[in-house]
């Protein structure tokens, strides 16, 4: 299979998730940045790959994929070891709630347009603004924290890594950026450093991509 190329920015956490499973499953890929703070991600030259405008994007042999989690399933699917899933369905289900109580009711709430849209269109002064993301992962986590606790073993899930701990660590990320303290969530933090020692999530962390900008 020829390259495959993530179009991505290095502290966008579904980025971030695409380069942690990319790593893991050991699969070579080349980054394009997308500079979401000069609005590239709407331009036509991104916009032909991604029509939502919303990185990351994945060039394939076979086309372009958007949305993280087609992204990684379909990575599941195509390079099945290591799994990232468990084997029992029901187990696969569990992860996978993990995977959407964070992808689909915590990260779009604190996504940029959204929080451009509130400072735009809605009046709310920065204090608001910043207050915004951190009410949303906080009450995902407080949620998470409980299934973790019931279900996690080394990882989030039991003793592997699961995609679940692809979509914990750049929400963690994401949390310290938006100033939250991880002390009400003790399992949610070991799980999350545990995980930030493996090779394939070191490479994938934002500060030591091409595009880092780490004065910014
Ligand atoms: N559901 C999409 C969300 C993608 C997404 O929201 N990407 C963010 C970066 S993490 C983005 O491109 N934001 C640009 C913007 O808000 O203008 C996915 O999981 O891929």
């Amino acid at each position: 299979m020829s390259e495959l190329v993530l179009h991505g920015y290095w502290r966008s956490g579904t980025s971030y998730r695409a380069r942690i499973a990319l790593n893991l499953k050991n699969v070579a890929y080349r980054q394009v940045g997308v500079d979401l703070r000069t609005g590239a991600q709407s331009e036509a030259g991104f916009t032909e790959l991604n029509p939502q405008g919303l990185v990351p994007a994945l060039v394939t042999p076979e086309g372009v994929l958007t949305q993280s989690p087609a992204i990684l399933e379909w990575l599941e699917e195509a390079y099945p070891h290591p799994p990232l899933l468990p084997t029992a369905p029901f187990a696969r289900g569990e992860v996978r709630a993990m995977c959407a109580l964070i992808g689909c009711d915590i990260h779009p709430l604190q996504n940029l347009r959204v929080l451009k849209t509130l400072r735009a269109d809605y009046g709310a002064d920065e204090a608001a603004v910043q207050a915004w993301p951190r009410r949303w992962i906080t009450a995902g986590f407080n949620a998470l924290e409980r299934l973790v606790e019931r279900r996690g073993g080394n990882y989030a899930f039991e003793d592997a890594l699961t995609l679940a701990d692809v979509y914990l660590a750049p929400q963690i990320y994401s949390a310290g950026r938006f100033g939250l303290d991880l002390a009400p969530w003790p399992r949610l933090r070991a799980a999350a450093e545990r995980a930030a020692l493996h090779p394939a999530f070191v490479q994938a962390h934002p500060d030591t991509q091409p595009d880092a900008d780490r004065a910014s």
